[in-house]
């Protein structure tokens, strides 16, 4: 960023420029005009929720293109992925206090074994800016730790990560658990990491592979309103 953007007094801009700046300061990773502009907003009665959704999500939504497509690498996304928790840091007290509506919750691990956690962290942040609520419960886990975990938040997803080849084949032994436990139709199962595919993800029996961040979000949404429409058609069979 030049010395003419640092100088920017972003009270000074009206409420599209703002939004615009936020959008390019979120893409350019830079936390402390994140956080000055949602105080900003909030100080001109916007609603927490509009922020959200107008400000922060639309500008990750920005920034998880150019990730997909190769114009934004790692080391630019997690600072993206900061500066959107520094907004978020602000709005979460607040979206709780409104609720606002939620898309869903997802539980998300790194497979026993495992400790790569870069990826899953990503696809958390991006998954809170889309509106879900994320339980991370970290790396390393064993068939046990998910499952206490599932009893304790009852997510509608549950997300694995495994990065590589040796730890990979653990997501099916948690899956079997989950049949096992006859749990398995209760939750959505989507797993990611470098070294998986469809074909992968299929064989395990899991819902969904996430071949990035972007695509989880994008799966997640698209599960969540197959579900409520489901739910709202059962209603309506039975009224
Ligand atoms: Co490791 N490592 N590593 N490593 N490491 C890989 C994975 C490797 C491919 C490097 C290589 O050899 N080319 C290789 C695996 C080979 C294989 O299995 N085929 C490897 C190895 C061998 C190892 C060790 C065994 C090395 C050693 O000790 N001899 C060791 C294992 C440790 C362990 O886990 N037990 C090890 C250790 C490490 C570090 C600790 C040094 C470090 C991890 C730091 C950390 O995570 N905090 C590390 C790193 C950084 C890497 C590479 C270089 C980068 C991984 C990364 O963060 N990518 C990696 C090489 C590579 O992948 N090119 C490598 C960026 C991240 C944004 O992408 O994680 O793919 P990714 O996540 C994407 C998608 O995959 C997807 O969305 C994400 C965002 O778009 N996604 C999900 C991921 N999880 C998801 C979950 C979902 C949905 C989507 O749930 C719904």
């Amino acid at each position: 960023m030049g010395e003419q953007e640092n100088d920017l007094d972003l009270a000074t801009l009206n409420d599209d420029e703002l939004v615009q700046q936020m959008h390019d300061d979120l893409y350019d990773g830079l936390a402390e005009e994140i956080d000055t502009a949602v105080r900003i907003l909030l100080d001109r009665e916007w609603q927490p929720y509009d922020i959200l959704t107008k400000a922060l999500v639309e500008g990750m939504r920005i920034v998880g293109v150019d990730f997909r497509d190769g114009i934004l690498f790692v080391p630019e996304v997690l600072m993206s992925a900061n500066s959107m928790k520094a907004g978020m840091k602000i709005l979460k007290p607040l979206l709780a206090e409104t609720g606002a509506p939620k898309m869903g919750k997802m539980l998300i691990g790194t497979v026993k074994g495992d400790i790569h956690d870069i990826g899953k962290n990503l696809v958390a942040m991006m998954m809170e800016g889309a509106g879900f609520d994320v339980v991370d419960i970290g790396i390393n886990n064993p068939v046990e730790k998910y499952l206490e975990a599932i009893e304790e938040h009852q997510p509608d997803i549950l997300g694995m990560s495994a990065l590589l080849t040796t730890t990979m084949p653990y997501m099916k032994v948690v899956i079997d658990a989950l049949v096992e436990k006859g749990i398995r139709s209760d939750i959505e199962v989507f797993v990611g990491g470098a070294p998986l595919n469809e074909a992968f993800a299929e064989s395990i029996g899991a819902d969904a592979y996430c071949r990035d961040a972007a695509m989880a979000v994008e799966t997640a949404k698209e599960m969540m309103s197959r579900r409520q429409g489901s739910a709202s058609a059962a209603m309506a069979g039975s009224g």
